[in-house]
């Protein structure tokens, strides 16, 4: 194993970037962070370039990442509590301005900042082992990396409710039943090979309308009806200014799979 804390590998337009502090079960201290920060800053340009999709995981099996370092955060001032906190929202605002699909891959624990990173990406794969949490109330703390913001929008508010007042633990099955997890899977290497087919399918398809529709979904979380409306009317025009609409529609009319230029 690297003695690296993050290790990223780029196959075919997937960037994996993987936890790797397992004797620490993947907690995130403030030097992950600030290396997920560089990561993903430097990949936000890439609109135009070979990126198509990005899995996020753990290293190993026994973790996805089991939370903010909590022997880092036991020594902390309020003021280096709210700037660890500034930086952990920071990565998981990242992860959803990316323009292209991100999908946690999550085995064995995902707690407290754990969940909260994985709720950051599009959506969440599972393998039977894994289990989820936000366990911070029984830290004296809360979720800072966006549990209160983000879990809501996925579970409702009454799971979410649930959830962080008791600091309960559910498992894979029953993170699907809530709507937390997609897909669960009997082994690592089952759920691997299924986010890199599921980003395969979406390169197929027009990676302009891909970035339209993430970022559509994403401002018009917490807003009216209306509101959310208007940001999808907004992106709907800009799709008519791109090559690809011109593209897909014109293969849809000639009878022949697309070619999309990405602009
Ligand atoms: N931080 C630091 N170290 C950890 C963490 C963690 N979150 N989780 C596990 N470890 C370490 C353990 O200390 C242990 O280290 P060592 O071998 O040196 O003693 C090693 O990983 C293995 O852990 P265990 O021996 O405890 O393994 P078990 O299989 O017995 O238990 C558990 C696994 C159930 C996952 C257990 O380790 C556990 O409960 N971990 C803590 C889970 C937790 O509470 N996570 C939430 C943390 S709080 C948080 O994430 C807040 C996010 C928002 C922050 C905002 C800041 C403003």
């Amino acid at each position: 194993m690297s003695d690296k804390t993050l290790l990223l590998s780029d196959d075919g337009g997937v960037l994996t970037i993987t936890v790797n502090r397992p004797d620490a079960l993947n907690a995130l201290n403030a030097v992950v962070l600030t290396e997920l920060c560089t990561v993903l800053e430097s990949r936000l340009p890439l609109v135009d370039g070979d990126l198509r999709g990005v899995i996020l995981t753990g290293a190993g099996e026994r973790a996805f990442v089991a939370g903010a370092d909590i022997r880092e955060m036991s020594l902390m001032t309020p003021d280096e509590g709210e700037a660890f906190g500034a930086l952990g929202q920071r990565v998981t605002r990242l992860l959803e301005e990316l323009p292209v699909p991100v999908i946690a891959c999550v085995s064995g624990y995902a707690l407290g900042g754990g969940c909260e990173l994985a709720m950051a990406a599009d959506f969440i794969y599972a393998t039977s082992s894994a289990v989820f949490g936000q366990p911070e109330v029984s830290l004296g703390l809360i979720p800072g990396f966006g549990g209160c913001a983000r879990l809501h929008h996925r579970v409702g508010p009454s799971w979410a409710r649930e959830l962080i007042y008791t600091g309960r633990k559910i498992d894979a099955l029953e993170a699907r039943r809530i709507g937390l997890v997609n897909r669960v899977f009997d082994t690592r290497d089952e759920m691997l090979g299924s986010a890199a087919a599921t980003l395969a399918e979406i390169a197929t398809r027009s990676p302009v309308a891909v970035a339209l529709c993430k970022s559509a979904i994403n401002d018009s979380v917490g807003r009216t009806t209306t509101d959310a409306l208007d940001i999808e009317k907004a992106a709907f025009r800009k799709a008519f200014t791109t090559d690809d609409m011109r593209e897909g529609t014109a293969a849809f009319l000639a009878k022949r799979p697309p070619s999309f230029p990405g602009r």
